[in-house]
Protein backbone atom coordinates (compact mmCIF):
# COMPACT_ATOMS: atom_id res chain seq x y z
CA UNK A 1 0.00 0.00 0.00
CA UNK A 2 0.93 3.40 -0.52
CA UNK A 3 1.49 5.87 1.70
CA UNK A 4 -0.80 8.14 -0.12
CA UNK A 5 -4.01 5.71 0.37
CA UNK A 6 -3.32 5.73 4.19
CA UNK A 7 -3.70 9.49 4.36
CA UNK A 8 -6.81 9.47 2.57
CA UNK A 9 -10.40 8.54 4.86
CA UNK A 10 -11.87 5.78 2.96
CA UNK A 11 -14.60 3.12 3.89
CA UNK A 12 -14.23 0.18 5.23
CA UNK A 13 -14.38 -2.67 2.89
CA UNK A 14 -16.52 -5.17 3.99
CA UNK A 15 -15.62 -8.55 4.61
CA UNK A 16 -15.32 -11.68 2.54
CA UNK A 17 -16.28 -9.89 -0.88
CA UNK A 18 -15.15 -12.62 -2.89
CA UNK A 19 -12.83 -13.15 -5.60
CA UNK A 20 -11.35 -10.20 -6.59
CA UNK A 21 -12.46 -10.52 -10.40
CA UNK A 22 -15.99 -10.05 -9.52
CA UNK A 23 -15.42 -7.65 -6.29
CA UNK A 24 -17.35 -4.87 -7.02
CA UNK A 25 -17.16 -2.05 -3.95
CA UNK A 26 -18.71 0.81 -4.93
CA UNK A 27 -18.38 3.36 -1.68
CA UNK A 28 -18.50 7.27 -1.72
CA UNK A 29 -15.16 7.84 -1.28
CA UNK A 30 -15.01 10.46 0.64
CA UNK A 31 -16.70 11.50 4.18
CA UNK A 32 -18.13 15.26 2.53
CA UNK A 33 -20.19 12.58 0.01
CA UNK A 34 -21.86 10.77 3.02
CA UNK A 35 -22.98 13.88 4.28
CA UNK A 36 -24.34 14.84 1.42
CA UNK A 37 -26.15 11.26 0.91
CA UNK A 38 -27.40 11.99 4.53
CA UNK A 39 -28.69 15.18 3.47
CA UNK A 40 -30.86 13.94 0.75
CA UNK A 41 -34.59 14.10 1.72
CA UNK A 42 -37.21 11.96 0.27
CA UNK A 43 -38.89 14.51 -1.11
CA UNK A 44 -41.38 12.35 -2.40
CA UNK A 45 -41.21 9.24 -1.17
CA UNK A 46 -43.79 9.65 1.22
CA UNK A 47 -46.38 10.10 -1.77
CA UNK A 48 -44.96 7.27 -3.78
CA UNK A 49 -47.71 4.76 -2.83
CA UNK A 50 -50.45 7.13 -3.96
CA UNK A 51 -48.46 7.68 -7.03
CA UNK A 52 -48.59 4.38 -7.74
CA UNK A 53 -51.90 3.69 -7.72
CA UNK A 54 -54.03 2.95 -10.85
CA UNK A 55 -54.30 6.03 -12.51
CA UNK A 56 -58.18 6.84 -13.78
CA UNK A 57 -59.30 5.80 -17.28
CA UNK A 58 -59.07 6.77 -19.76
CA UNK A 59 -55.33 6.63 -18.97
CA UNK A 60 -53.31 8.70 -21.18
CA UNK A 61 -52.02 7.83 -24.07
CA UNK A 62 -48.65 8.83 -22.97
CA UNK A 63 -48.64 8.16 -19.04
CA UNK A 64 -44.53 8.95 -18.46
CA UNK A 65 -45.31 12.89 -19.46
CA UNK A 66 -47.17 13.71 -16.45
CA UNK A 67 -45.29 11.41 -13.79
CA UNK A 68 -41.46 12.64 -14.38
CA UNK A 69 -40.04 13.12 -11.48
CA UNK A 70 -36.34 13.57 -12.95
CA UNK A 71 -35.01 14.31 -16.38
CA UNK A 72 -32.09 15.63 -18.23
CA UNK A 73 -32.11 15.72 -21.79
CA UNK A 74 -28.59 17.33 -21.72
CA UNK A 75 -29.00 20.55 -23.46
CA UNK A 76 -26.48 23.33 -23.49
CA UNK A 77 -23.55 24.98 -25.05
CA UNK A 78 -20.79 22.16 -26.32
CA UNK A 79 -18.23 22.78 -23.34
CA UNK A 80 -20.35 23.13 -20.85
CA UNK A 81 -20.53 21.39 -17.37
CA UNK A 82 -23.53 20.05 -15.89
CA UNK A 83 -26.49 21.45 -14.28
CA UNK A 84 -25.29 21.54 -11.02
CA UNK A 85 -28.72 21.62 -9.82
CA UNK A 86 -29.41 17.98 -10.94
CA UNK A 87 -25.84 16.79 -10.61
CA UNK A 88 -23.10 16.50 -7.51
CA UNK A 89 -19.57 15.53 -9.44
CA UNK A 90 -17.60 13.25 -7.07
CA UNK A 91 -13.64 13.74 -7.57
CA UNK A 92 -10.88 11.71 -6.24
CA UNK A 93 -9.92 7.58 -6.69
CA UNK A 94 -11.26 4.65 -5.91
CA UNK A 95 -9.21 1.95 -4.16
CA UNK A 96 -12.43 -0.17 -3.45
CA UNK A 97 -12.26 -1.24 -6.78
CA UNK A 98 -9.22 -0.63 -8.47
CA UNK A 99 -10.20 1.85 -10.00
CA UNK A 100 -6.74 3.71 -12.30
CA UNK A 101 -8.62 6.54 -13.22
CA UNK A 102 -8.91 9.96 -10.76
CA UNK A 103 -12.42 11.35 -11.27
CA UNK A 104 -12.30 15.42 -12.42
CA UNK A 105 -14.77 18.31 -11.44
CA UNK A 106 -15.97 20.71 -13.34
CA UNK A 107 -16.31 20.10 -17.00
CA UNK A 108 -12.73 18.91 -18.04
CA UNK A 109 -14.14 14.82 -18.30
CA UNK A 110 -18.01 15.79 -18.12
CA UNK A 111 -18.95 18.04 -20.41
CA UNK A 112 -22.46 18.79 -22.93
CA UNK A 113 -21.09 18.72 -26.53
CA UNK A 114 -23.83 20.92 -27.50
CA UNK A 115 -25.97 18.67 -29.31
CA UNK A 116 -27.99 17.11 -26.61
CA UNK A 117 -25.35 15.29 -25.22
CA UNK A 118 -23.26 14.47 -22.14
CA UNK A 119 -20.45 13.12 -22.83
CA UNK A 120 -18.15 11.56 -19.88
CA UNK A 121 -14.64 11.61 -21.15
CA UNK A 122 -12.09 8.65 -20.24
CA UNK A 123 -8.63 10.01 -21.19
CA UNK A 124 -5.00 8.65 -20.89
CA UNK A 125 -3.59 11.85 -19.20
CA UNK A 126 -3.15 13.68 -15.80
CA UNK A 127 -3.11 17.61 -15.85
CA UNK A 128 -3.35 17.96 -12.62
CA UNK A 129 -0.34 15.66 -11.42
CA UNK A 130 -3.56 13.77 -9.53
CA UNK A 131 -2.23 11.22 -6.65
CA UNK A 132 -3.95 8.05 -6.93
CA UNK A 133 -4.00 4.71 -4.32
CA UNK A 134 -0.90 3.02 -6.54
CA UNK A 135 1.18 6.28 -7.27
CA UNK A 136 0.78 9.34 -9.70
CA UNK A 137 -2.92 8.53 -11.36
CA UNK A 138 -2.69 7.33 -15.13
CA UNK A 139 -6.14 8.55 -16.37
CA UNK A 140 -8.82 11.23 -15.60
CA UNK A 141 -12.90 10.66 -16.14
CA UNK A 142 -15.84 11.95 -14.49
CA UNK A 143 -18.21 10.64 -12.04
CA UNK A 144 -21.89 12.23 -11.22
CA UNK A 145 -24.81 11.33 -8.62
CA UNK A 146 -27.64 12.90 -7.35
CA UNK A 147 -27.02 12.57 -3.88
CA UNK A 148 -29.20 15.20 -1.85
CA UNK A 149 -30.83 16.52 -4.97
CA UNK A 150 -32.94 13.96 -6.11
CA UNK A 151 -33.76 10.59 -4.68
CA UNK A 152 -37.16 8.50 -5.68
CA UNK A 153 -38.49 5.24 -4.16
CA UNK A 154 -39.91 2.47 -6.92
CA UNK A 155 -41.45 3.84 -10.54
CA UNK A 156 -39.09 3.87 -13.32
CA UNK A 157 -35.66 4.60 -14.31
CA UNK A 158 -34.12 4.71 -17.82
CA UNK A 159 -30.80 6.63 -19.77
CA UNK A 160 -30.23 6.27 -23.48
CA UNK A 161 -26.58 5.84 -23.91
CA UNK A 162 -23.85 5.08 -26.58
CA UNK A 163 -20.91 3.27 -24.30
CA UNK A 164 -17.36 2.98 -24.72
CA UNK A 165 -14.96 0.22 -25.57
CA UNK A 166 -11.58 -1.46 -24.90
CA UNK A 167 -10.36 -3.39 -22.21
CA UNK A 168 -10.28 -1.97 -19.17
CA UNK A 169 -13.30 0.38 -19.44
CA UNK A 170 -16.06 -0.16 -17.03
CA UNK A 171 -19.08 2.38 -17.91
CA UNK A 172 -22.43 2.57 -15.18
CA UNK A 173 -25.60 3.72 -14.28
CA UNK A 174 -26.46 2.71 -11.38
CA UNK A 175 -28.26 3.60 -7.93
CA UNK A 176 -27.19 3.46 -3.84
CA UNK A 177 -29.47 4.07 -1.07
CA UNK A 178 -30.05 7.33 0.01
CA UNK A 179 -29.07 6.01 4.01
CA UNK A 180 -25.69 4.97 2.70
CA UNK A 181 -24.16 7.30 5.29
CA UNK A 182 -26.37 6.14 7.99
CA UNK A 183 -26.06 2.09 7.61
CA UNK A 184 -22.95 2.30 5.00
CA UNK A 185 -22.67 -0.21 1.70
CA UNK A 186 -24.10 -2.66 1.37
CA UNK A 187 -26.89 -2.23 3.62
CA UNK A 188 -27.58 0.33 1.79
CA UNK A 189 -28.37 -1.43 -1.10
CA UNK A 190 -27.14 -1.11 -4.46
CA UNK A 191 -29.15 -1.07 -7.66
CA UNK A 192 -26.97 -1.78 -11.09
CA UNK A 193 -29.45 -0.69 -13.99
CA UNK A 194 -26.30 -1.59 -16.14
CA UNK A 195 -22.97 -2.01 -15.78
CA UNK A 196 -20.30 -3.05 -19.07
CA UNK A 197 -16.96 -4.00 -19.33
CA UNK A 198 -15.23 -3.54 -22.22
CA UNK A 199 -14.06 -7.25 -22.78
CA UNK A 200 -17.24 -8.06 -23.15
CA UNK A 201 -18.54 -5.16 -25.98
CA UNK A 202 -22.11 -6.63 -26.60
CA UNK A 203 -22.80 -7.83 -23.01
CA UNK A 204 -24.69 -5.71 -20.12
CA UNK A 205 -25.42 -6.34 -16.71
CA UNK A 206 -28.31 -5.28 -13.92
CA UNK A 207 -26.82 -6.07 -10.10
CA UNK A 208 -28.54 -6.19 -7.11
CA UNK A 209 -26.00 -5.90 -3.63
CA UNK A 210 -27.17 -6.19 -0.43
CA UNK A 211 -26.52 -7.63 3.11
CA UNK A 212 -24.92 -10.96 2.57
CA UNK A 213 -25.30 -10.23 -1.06
CA UNK A 214 -22.44 -8.39 -2.45
CA UNK A 215 -19.29 -8.17 -4.68
CA UNK A 216 -19.44 -11.84 -5.60
CA UNK A 217 -22.54 -12.74 -4.01
CA UNK A 218 -24.60 -10.24 -5.63
CA UNK A 219 -27.85 -10.71 -7.35
CA UNK A 220 -27.93 -9.85 -11.42
CA UNK A 221 -28.07 -10.89 -15.24
CA UNK A 222 -27.05 -9.92 -17.87
CA UNK A 223 -28.51 -8.76 -21.60
CA UNK A 224 -26.18 -9.40 -24.99
CA UNK A 225 -27.11 -7.49 -28.21
CA UNK A 226 -27.89 -9.86 -31.34
CA UNK A 227 -25.08 -10.61 -33.89
CA UNK A 228 -22.41 -10.02 -32.93
CA UNK A 229 -23.65 -6.32 -32.18
CA UNK A 230 -21.51 -3.63 -29.73
CA UNK A 231 -22.46 -1.07 -27.18
CA UNK A 232 -20.19 1.41 -28.81
CA UNK A 233 -21.83 1.23 -31.76
CA UNK A 234 -25.09 2.68 -31.45
CA UNK A 235 -27.73 4.20 -28.38
CA UNK A 236 -29.27 2.39 -26.38
CA UNK A 237 -31.99 2.36 -23.44
CA UNK A 238 -31.41 0.94 -20.28
CA UNK A 239 -34.14 0.83 -17.54
CA UNK A 240 -35.52 -0.64 -14.76
CA UNK A 241 -39.05 -0.99 -13.39
CA UNK A 242 -39.31 -0.53 -9.40
CA UNK A 243 -42.32 -1.26 -7.63
CA UNK A 244 -42.33 -3.14 -3.70
CA UNK A 245 -40.99 -6.44 -3.86
CA UNK A 246 -40.11 -6.46 -7.67
CA UNK A 247 -37.20 -4.84 -9.90
CA UNK A 248 -37.12 -5.65 -13.49
CA UNK A 249 -34.30 -4.97 -15.71
CA UNK A 250 -34.74 -3.85 -19.57
CA UNK A 251 -32.51 -2.92 -22.55
CA UNK A 252 -34.30 -1.15 -25.60
CA UNK A 253 -37.61 -2.09 -23.92
CA UNK A 254 -36.25 -5.87 -23.75
CA UNK A 255 -36.91 -7.47 -20.59
CA UNK A 256 -34.08 -10.07 -19.49
CA UNK A 257 -34.59 -9.93 -15.49
CA UNK A 258 -36.47 -9.72 -12.57
CA UNK A 259 -35.71 -10.28 -9.05
CA UNK A 260 -37.92 -10.27 -5.82
CA UNK A 261 -37.46 -10.90 -2.07
CA UNK A 262 -37.56 -14.77 -3.18
CA UNK A 263 -34.28 -14.50 -4.82
CA UNK A 264 -32.30 -13.64 -1.25
CA UNK A 265 -32.83 -16.89 0.35
CA UNK A 266 -34.33 -15.47 3.53
CA UNK A 267 -31.77 -12.01 3.23
CA UNK A 268 -32.95 -8.69 3.60
CA UNK A 269 -34.53 -6.92 0.60
CA UNK A 270 -33.35 -3.58 1.42
CA UNK A 271 -34.91 -1.60 -1.75
CA UNK A 272 -37.96 -0.23 -0.18
CA UNK A 273 -36.36 3.43 0.15
CA UNK A 274 -34.97 6.30 -1.44
CA UNK A 275 -32.19 5.55 -3.50
CA UNK A 276 -30.17 8.22 -5.64
CA UNK A 277 -28.79 7.96 -8.91
CA UNK A 278 -24.95 7.76 -10.11
CA UNK A 279 -23.52 7.76 -13.60
CA UNK A 280 -19.35 7.07 -14.12
CA UNK A 281 -17.02 5.60 -16.71
CA UNK A 282 -13.96 4.06 -14.85
CA UNK A 283 -11.13 3.05 -15.98
CA UNK A 284 -9.15 -0.08 -14.86
CA UNK A 285 -10.17 -2.81 -11.78
CA UNK A 286 -10.87 -5.33 -10.78
CA UNK A 287 -13.74 -6.55 -12.95
CA UNK A 288 -13.15 -5.22 -15.48
CA UNK A 289 -8.96 -5.46 -15.74
CA UNK A 290 -6.59 -2.65 -16.83
CA UNK A 291 -6.12 -1.26 -20.09
CA UNK A 292 -3.62 -2.37 -22.28
CA UNK A 293 -2.17 -1.88 -25.62
CA UNK A 294 -4.92 -2.90 -27.60
CA UNK A 295 -7.09 0.24 -25.50
CA UNK A 296 -7.48 3.35 -27.26
CA UNK A 297 -8.05 6.96 -25.66
CA UNK A 298 -10.15 9.00 -25.62
CA UNK A 299 -13.02 6.77 -24.45
CA UNK A 300 -16.81 8.39 -24.37
CA UNK A 301 -19.75 7.13 -22.45
CA UNK A 302 -22.41 9.51 -24.07
CA UNK A 303 -25.52 9.87 -22.66
CA UNK A 304 -28.54 11.33 -24.50
CA UNK A 305 -30.81 11.78 -21.24
CA UNK A 306 -31.89 10.20 -18.04
CA UNK A 307 -35.09 10.04 -16.90
CA UNK A 308 -36.79 8.81 -13.82
CA UNK A 309 -40.79 8.70 -13.45
CA UNK A 310 -42.82 7.04 -11.01
CA UNK A 311 -44.87 4.68 -12.98
CA UNK A 312 -44.16 1.52 -14.44
CA UNK A 313 -43.35 1.54 -18.28
CA UNK A 314 -41.51 -0.58 -20.28
CA1 LIG B 1 -30.48 14.64 -25.10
Amino acid sequence: MSSNLQQQPRPQSPAGDGPLQRRRLRLPRTTALVAVALAATLSWSTVGPAASAPAPSPAPKDASAAAVTFEDGFDGPAGSAVDGSKWLIETGDNVNNHERQWYTGGSDNAALDGQGNLVITARKENPGNYQCWYGRCEYTSARLNTSGRFTQQYGHAEARMKLPRGQGMWPAFWMLGQDIGQVGWPESGEIDVMENVGFEPGTVHGTLHGPGYSGADSIGGSYTLPNGEKFADGFHTFAVDWSPGSITWSVDGNVYQTRTPADLGGREWVFDKPFFLILNLAVGGYWPGDPDGSTTFPQELVVDYVRVSTADQR
